[in-house]
C-alpha cells in the first residue's frame, strides 16, 4: 500500500507521464526482499520461460530465482557459487539473463567478466543446480542476448565492446565497439560511462545497444556470415538517461527501462521516445534496470540504486519505497 500511494503521490504532483496509449497499470508483483529495503538482495535483469515464468539472479546470495506471476513467491532454482579473487570471495553479479533455445539459462557476470549457462536439467526447486562457465572473456558482461542461430551477443558495459560466442560457448570475440563516453548526472559529480548496457533483437534479426551515458540506442544490422556493420545511433534523448534494459512488445514496439529516472519509455519504429511511466523514489519503479514481456503484460526488475532519481530524502540511500522487486504492467 505505502508504495502504491507513493506512486499515486508521486504522479500526481509530477504530472508529467504522458500517456497516449491509456494508462497502463504499474503495479509491485512481489516484493522480492521483504525483510528491509537495505538491499539484502539486489537483481539488475529478468526473463521468461515458454511458460511465462520470470528468472532473476541475485547479486548479494548468487541465488538463480524463479517467479509464477500467478503465485508470485520467489523460489531459489539455482545458483552462481563465488569466487577467490585476489584473496577475497567475489560474488557473480548476475547481470543479464537469458535462455537459449534448448531452455538453458545465461547469466551475465562482470566481476568474473564471464557468462555461466545452468543447464536445463539443473533448474530445479528441490536440487538447485550450479552454474557453470560458459563465454569467457567478457570484461563488463552485462546485456546478454541469442540470435536466431544460438549464437549468444554479450554487452560490455563501459569497454563499449560487444562480444560473441557460439552455441557451444568458450572465449568470446569482440563483434563491435561503441565509442566510449561519459555523462555527469544532474548533481555534478557522478559519471555515467556505460555505452553498452541492455541487449535485443528485433523480428529481423538487427540489434539493438542501450547506451546509458548518453541517453541513446544503437542499432546494428548483423551480416549472413555474423559480421556486425557500424553502429547506427538509432535515437538519443534525455528521456533516455539511463537507459538500461529493453525489449519488445507484441506490436514491435520497443520498451526501455531508463534506471536512474525511475522511468519507463517506448520508442516507436522511426526512434521516436515517449514516456510510459515515472515515479519518485518511493516507486513503484526503483532504478528500473530489465525489462521482460510475456504476452501483453511486461515485467520489470528493480535494481534500487541509490542514484538520481531513486535517491530518498537523505540524498544518500534508496530506503524508501519496496527495493528489490518484480513490477508488473499490464497493457
Ligand atoms: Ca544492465
Ligand atoms: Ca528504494
Amino acid at each position: 500500500m505505502r508504495a502504491m500511494w507513493g506512486w499515486i503521490l508521486a504522479f500526481g504532483l509530477s504530472g508529467c507521464a504522458t500517456l497516449q496509449m491509456g494508462r497502463p497499470a504499474v503495479s509491485i508483483l512481489v516484493d522480492l526482499d521483504p525483510a528491509s529495503t537495505d538491499r539484502t538482495v539486489i537483481v539488475e535483469s529478468i526473463t521468461a520461460d515458454r511458460q511465462g515464468q520470470l528468472y532473476l539472479a541475485d547479486w548479494v546470495t548468487g541465488n538463480i530465482l524463479r517467479v509464477d506471476p500467478k503465485a508470485p513467491k520467489p523460489v531459489v532454482v539455482g545458483r552462481i557459487a563465488s569466487r577467490q579473487i585476489g584473496g577475497k570471495s567475489v560474488p557473480g553479479d548476475g547481470r543479464g539473463i537469458a535462455f537459449n533455445a534448448q531452455g538453458d539459462l545465461f547469466v551475465a557476470c562482470d566481476p568474473f567478466s564471464e557468462v555461466v549457462r545452468l543447464k536445463r536439467a539443473d533448474i530445479n526447486a528441490e536440487k538447485p543446480g550450479l552454474a557453470e562457465p560458459f563465454a569467457t572473456g567478457t570484461e563488463g558482461a552485462n546485456g546478454i542476448a541469442f540470435d536466431p542461430k544460438g549464437n549468444l551477443y554479450v554487452a560490455g558495459a563501459r569497454t563499449g565492446r560487444i562480444y560473441r560466442v557460439g552455441p557451444a560457448g568458450g572465449r568470446a570475440e569482440v563483434v563491435l565497439q561503441i565509442a566510449a563516453h561519459t555523462r555527469i548526472l544532474p548533481d555534478g559529480k557522478t559519471q555515467q560511462p556505460i555505452v553498452a548496457n541492455g541487449i535485443t533483437f528485433d523480428a529481423n534479426g538487427i540489434l539493438y545497444v542501450t547506451d546509458t551515458a548518453r541517453g541513446a540506442i544503437w542499432k546494428v544490422t548483423l551480416g549472413g556470415d555474423g559480421s556486425a556493420g557500424e553502429p547506427n545511433l538509432f535515437t538519443q534523448s534525455p528521456l533516455l538517461e539511463g537507459a538500461d534494459g529493453l525489449d519488445f512488445d507484441r506490436s514491435g514496439r520497443l520498451w526501455v527501462t531508463a534506471n536512474e529516472r525511475n522511468a519507463l519509455v517506448t520508442v516507436t519504429s522511426d526512434g521516436k521516445v515517449q514516456e510510459i511511466a515515472r515515479n519518485g523514489s518511493q516507486g513503484p519503479l526503483e532504478f528500473p534496470s530489465a525489462i521482460v514481456f510475456v504476452g501483453n503484460t511486461a515485467y520489470v526488475s528493480n535494481n534500487d540504486t541509490p542514484r538520481r532519481d531513486n535517491l530518498d530524502a537523505s540524498g544518500t540511500n534508496a530506503r524508501d519505497g519496496i527495493g528489490a522487486s518484480v513490477v508488473q504492467i499490464t497493457l
